[in-house]
């Protein structure tokens, strides 16, 4: 056993959390932080920060891994490829999701997803549920008992055929969330609009990617948003919006907030640098790489949603990674063909990409302070998710998940990604900002070049979330 007070210092950091800025060594041991200050002793490492920015590490609220897909769409990333690409841009701890099938038990959708996870994780992870059949033995027992187990947060659909619920099972859901102190997060679209607008686009022939969108505009969030919002304030409890794209979403939750609701909001990078015409502007089908939802609107709206971010509107910033492969009969070509938009897979990647995108377009362009950075790339998913303050912060008794930054030009290109997509929806964008170091409990996992430890990712039994609302003007 070695004399020296810590396993690895990082010397001389300009250390940015939620709320300060400082300057200070982080001296680390047994893959905690347990002291900072200035010109600690020496430890076994050392890693010379000076002139760098290091943030805590990047928690990732919301993504998906391997998580089961009706054939024959299968997700490019696993727990291995997902979280070296987690690791690789600056995010030590990630949440997915296990999902529950109609007519499946809550609890085989957690046993068979922690099958997946075994072995793989190179940074740590937790497990969101999602509750797509809420039976009363769902409602009366597995739902508070994996709570009780540390799985504290569920999304739930208002769309999508096989995920959705009505608002009277949204209802019994909230209840849930409310009488156990769990965290429910809403993907708000109106499922009716959609089909029925679809419908309509495929009776005119209209089924090339770009007409996505046009199944999907902002109303049919805005709809949904406003209904859940009045479904939550009926029940009395808090929820998360997730992947919010919008001006008229963003109005249903500045008129909440504004009636002291507890609402909180999440928003991703494909809102703040894409547009609807990523989709195609015509019937071109490489659109279909960038079929999300909800899917991306225009320069306009993506305004909406910076000034959100700088003014305390959003709560999280997440990637909702849904990784397809764009020319793979699992991913975007089922069966390998250009299929109509119906039938293309939901989702983008992004979670390497998220930090430096929102470091550099955020922070450096002066529109969101680094402060407020930290706080939603990793500070405010860690509480709104019961892991703060072991994650999402740097402070002693936390965990050493640290981002070193260095700053300088570089261009997005997914040959230089670790994720097994083929494509990056941001292939070309510059960014002036990228992990140096990712440290995940002290032991580094990326500084230019990945380290490999499939299995050294822990999975995080979590507590219950410690949001506090927070009012946006
Ligand atoms: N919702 C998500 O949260 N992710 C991918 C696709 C979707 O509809
Ligand atoms: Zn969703
Ligand atoms: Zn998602």
């Amino acid at each position: 056993m070695s004399n020296n007070p810590f396993d690895l210092v990082v010397r001389n950091a300009r250390v940015a959390t939620a709320s300060d800025t400082f300057d200070s060594d982080i001296g680390i041991r047994g893959g905690r932080i347990v002291q900072l200050g200035l010109d600690l002793p020496s430890g076994t490492r050392e890693i010379d920060a000076a002139g760098r920015v290091v943030t805590p590490g990047g928690v990732d609220a919301h993504c998906h891994l391997d998580q089961p897909m009706a054939p024959p769409a299968r997700m490019a990333d696993d727990f291995d490829s997902g979280t070296r690409s987690a690791a690789c841009g600056g995010t030590t701890t990630v949440i997915p999701f296990a999902a529950q099938e109609k007519g499946q038990s809550l609890r085989a959708a957690v046993r068979d997803y922690h099958q997946r996870a075994e072995g793989k994780a190179h940074v740590d992870h937790a497990f969101h549920l999602i509750v797509s059949d809420p039976t009363p033995q769902v409602l009366s027992e597995e739902l508070p008992a994996l709570i009780r187990e540390g799985y504290t947060s569920f999304k739930i659909y208002m769309t999508y055929d096989d995920l959705k619920l009505d608002d009277g099972q949204i209802l019994d859901v909230l209840e849930v969330a409310r009488r156990h102190d769990a965290m429910a997060m809403i993907h708000a679209e109106n499922s009716d609009c959609i089909e029925w607008l679809t419908k309509r686009l495929e009776s005119a022939g209209r089924t090339a990617p770009r007409f996505h969108a046009h199944s999907r505009p902002m109303l049919v969030e805005r709809e949904a948003a406003h209904r859940v919002i009045s479904l939550a304030e009926l029940v009395d409890v808090p929820i998360l919006i997730v992947h919010v794209s919008g001006r008229e979403a963003v109005e249903q939750i500045r008129w909440a907030r504004a009636h002291g609701l507890n609402v909180f909001a999440e928003t991703c990078p494909q809102y703040l640098f894409l547009t609807a015409e990523d989709l195609g502007i015509d019937d071109d089908y490489r659109g279909a790489k960038c079929v999300c939802s909800p899917p991306p609107r225009n320069k306009a709206n993506q305004e909406v949603i910076w000034n959100g971010l700088a003014d305390g509107l959003f709560t999280v910033f997440s990637s909702d990674h849904a990784p397809f492969k764009y020319d793979a009969p699992e991913g975007k070509k089922p069966g390998g063909e250009e299929v109509a938009f119906r039938h293309i897979p939901n989702g983008i990647p992004g979670l390497e990409t998220r930090l430096s995108l929102l470091y550099t377009h955020g922070v450096l362009q002066g529109r969101i302070t680094l402060n407020r950075f930290v706080e939603l790339t990793s500070t405010n998913p860690a509480k709104a998710n019961g892991l703060h303050p072991r994650k999402g912060t740097i402070a002693v008794g936390a965990d050493a998940d640290l981002v070193i930054w260095q700053e300088g030009q570089r261009t997005i290109r997914n040959a230089d990604l670790h994720h097994d997509v083929d494509y990056t929806p941001y292939e070309g964008i510059e960014v002036q900002a990228w992990p140096a170091y990712t440290l995940s409990r002290g032991e580094v996992v990326w500084d230019g070049e990945f380290h490999p430890r499939a299995g050294r990712g822990e999975f995080l039994r979590r507590g219950r979330p410690t949001l506090l609302p927070k009012q946006a003007a």
